[in-house]
């Protein structure tokens, strides 16, 4: 099989036993369920892959005692047989026949996997009706309306294909900013450790927190003499699956999972974050370039690989007005350098120790990285009013949250104690409503539940105001808005919440209607006098599928004619890495508009309240300030605004 990115048996790094690590053994037992079923082998071997991945992922004790003392076998969900298998692979390194699995099956079908929307058992009968072994094949074959002649498929499931594939087509190679970031911050981490290393940062897209990532860009700074070094320590870091290329002062390399393990730091909300991250980063790798330069040269090169190209296009065009030239290795007067170029010309630069004395000499206020989009920041920086942008530590709250009364993973209580050790001064439940159905079962909370969580609620409150503790929780709904525009729940129900999050989520239905519908549907739910928070915007999942048609322009206007007739009517960001809904694209127009944002990690754990991070990201990037932010305020206030 040609090389799928993250898909093979990887090399083992170490010269005895354990060969291979737990979560290396994982992510392969994973991958070889999916080969298995693409091959068509039987059922119970493909169960008997997934099992013992979930069994060894689950492991609480370490994998290599466990098989030096012969114990692995007691372990539920692994069988004999694989308990062999894994036991040959830590203790000799040595797979079995699980390489040959990889040689057979054809690398398209195994592409083809990574269609959103299209499973491994679905690609087999695919292969073996149509003979379609490849995106491109499949492409055609949907295109020549064959697919939805497929017994069992159906124009639905060929439109879906279509979709997926202009989907991957687009996002290939590219990671989710929770995943990026993850990534980057733990290297970023592990590098500043390195004797010599004098400073290091992020700098590219992840810099800048675009929703998702292409590739990590890094900046190091080291002594002339150091830099050999730092580079060789940098190349024998643990986490590097490859190294596609180290020469000069560059180097680049492959990430994989396990740089992430222990080491990826955002204060407060660290740990519960780096879990999470490790997670979802299950068997992803991303690319990294680094570039090691002496300290003169590392302003200069961490703005230039900061991007945006286009915001460097702007800063270089000032620049040429000046009579001077930009780049990554200085900003040197025309005058002085005559024919040199590179760093034969930086040997005549301005001196700049850090980023802002390059954007002052060019008559400009530094600009935050995640504002250099070539969006307006080049003209406020200009003007000195570039926004003084909110920070994570600003967030008080958030009102977007599920418990275990609908399908999130904790409690009430166990949400409001994650919610306090954050520093937070309330939490809003925000559950789903009856209209929400998964599998063809209702996990919304019943009219009778909403009062017995109402009561759940207020004993709560009591107890802490009893404590003389400040601390709130609001209790709210995510109410369907239904797709004739109606929300869920009679009004009477509507009425006893503190909030009412209204969101879509009979994604089909809107994405198969003309957006004008959409539209007018969504405004009509805005406009019943129990709706406070528009949720998810657009549906949007990153990388799995696009929003439903709707035009933002005009809901945002009307939902700002409401805030000025003096009713509260704000907008989420939802924070979930997933989503990053509503698009930072828009959040200047909603605020200029006159509609408040609300960062909400629409969390389903406690983990996921952490997840405000990325709002707060995806809102400085969209210009926002704290008194944009609803949940920025304190709780007497936003008691006040929900109404007490
Ligand atoms: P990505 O990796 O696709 O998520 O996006 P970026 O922004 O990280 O882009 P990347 O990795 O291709 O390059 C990093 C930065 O380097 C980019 O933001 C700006 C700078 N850069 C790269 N190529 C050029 C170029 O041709 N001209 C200019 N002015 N800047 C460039
Ligand atoms: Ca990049
Ligand atoms: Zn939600």
């Amino acid at each position: 099989m040609a090389k799928v990115i993250g898909w093979g048996i990887p090399k083992s790094k170490r010269s005895k036993a354990p060969f291979y690590t737990k979560n290396q053994i994982v992510t392969v037992f994973d991958q070889v369920a999916i080969l298995l079923e693409l091959d068509g082998a039987n059922v119970f071997r493909v169960r008997a892959y997934q099992n013992a991945s979930r069994a060894l992922g689950q492991l609480e004790k370490d994998l290599f005692d466990l098989v030096s003392e012969d114990l692995l076998i007691q372990t539920k969900g692994i069988g004999k047989g694989l308990a062999s298998l894994v036991k040959d692979i830590v203790m000799e390194g040595h797979w079995g026949k699980l390489g040959e699995l990889y040689d057979k099956v054809p690398t398209g079908l195994v592409e083809m996997v990574g269609i959103p929307g299209l499973g491994p058992k679905r690609a087999r009968t695919l292969f073996e009706e149509l003979g379609v072994s490849s995106v491109d094949g499949l492409k055609i074959a949907c295109e020549e309306n064959l697919v939805a002649e497929l017994q069992g498929f159906g124009a639905k499931s060929q439109k879906k294909y279509l979709d997926g594939i202009d989907l991957l087509r687009r996002n290939q190679g590219r990671s989710r900013l929770d995943i990026g970031l993850g990534f980057g911050i733990a290297l970023r981490n592990r590098i500043s450790k390195i004797p010599g290393v004098m400073e290091v940062e992020l700098a590219g897209s992840a810099r800048r927190r675009k929703e998702t990532i292409g590739d990590l860009d890094l900046v190091v700074s080291a002594a002339p003499e150091n830099q050999s070094g730092v580079i060789g320590s940098i190349l024998g870091l643990p986490g590097i699956a490859d190294v596609k290329g180290a020469g000069g002062s560059k180097i680049s390399l492959i990430l994989e999972q396990s740089v992430l393990v222990s080491d990826s730091s955002r204060g407060k909300l660290d740990k519960s974050l780096s879990e999470a991250i490790i997670n979802r980063a299950q068997d992803s790798t991303i690319d990294a370039q680094i570039r090691v330069v002496s300290p003169e040269m590392f302003p200069f090169t961490l703005a230039y690989f900061t991007g945006s190209k286009e915001h460097n296009i702007r800063m270089r065009q000032l620049a040429i007005e000046r009579g001077l030239r930009l780049n990554e290795f200085g900003l040197m007067p025309e005058s002085l350098i005559g024919d040199l170029i590179g760093i034969n010309a930086a040997a005549h630069s301005l001196i700049c120790k850090d980023e802002s004395q390059i954007y002052n000499h060019l008559g400009l206020d530094w600009v935050a990285p995640e504002l250099r989009e070539d969006n307006g920041e080049i003209e406020a920086a200009m003007s000195k009013s570039i926004p003084n942008l909110i920070e994570v530590t600003e967030i008080r709250g958030a009102l977007h949250n599920h418990t275990t009364a609908s399908d999130g993973q904790n409690t009430l209580e166990e949400m409001a104690g994650e919610a306090r050790r954050l520093g937070w001064e309330y939490i809003g439940i925000a559950d789903h409503s009856p209209a929400l159905r998964i599998g063809g079962r209702s996990i919304g909370v019943d009219p009778d539940a909403v009062e017995i969580q109402a009561s759940e609620i207020e004993s709560f409150n009591r107890k802490m105001a009893d404590q003389g503790d400040a601390f709130r929780v609001f209790h709210g709904s995510e109410c369907d808005i239904l797709p004739d525009g109606k929300l869920d729940y009679n009004e009477d129900v509507r009425g006893t919440f503190h909030h009412v999050i209204g969101s879509v989520h009979a994604i089909n239905t809107w994405k198969s209607r003309d957006e004008q519908v959409n539209t007018d549907a969504m405004i009509s739910a805005i406009e019943d006098p129990s709706f406070t928070v528009l949720g998810h915007p657009t549906g949007r999942v990153l990388q799995v599928r696009e929003g439903f048609p709707v035009d933002m322009l005009q809901v945002i206007k009307r939902m700002g004619e409401l805030n000025g007739d003096g009713y509260l009517k704000a907008i989420e960001i939802n924070a979930s890495p997933y989503r990053l809904d509503l698009d930072w694209r828009l959040c200047r127009t909603a605020r200029d508009h006159g509609v408040p944002l609300l960062i909400n990690p629409d969390a389903h754990s406690v983990e996921g309240l952490s997840d405000v991070s990325y709002g707060v990201d995806i809102a400085r990037k969209g210009w926002l300030e704290a008194k944009d932010v609803l949940n920025t305020l304190p709780v007497e206030e936003i008691d006040q605004l929900l109404g007490g």
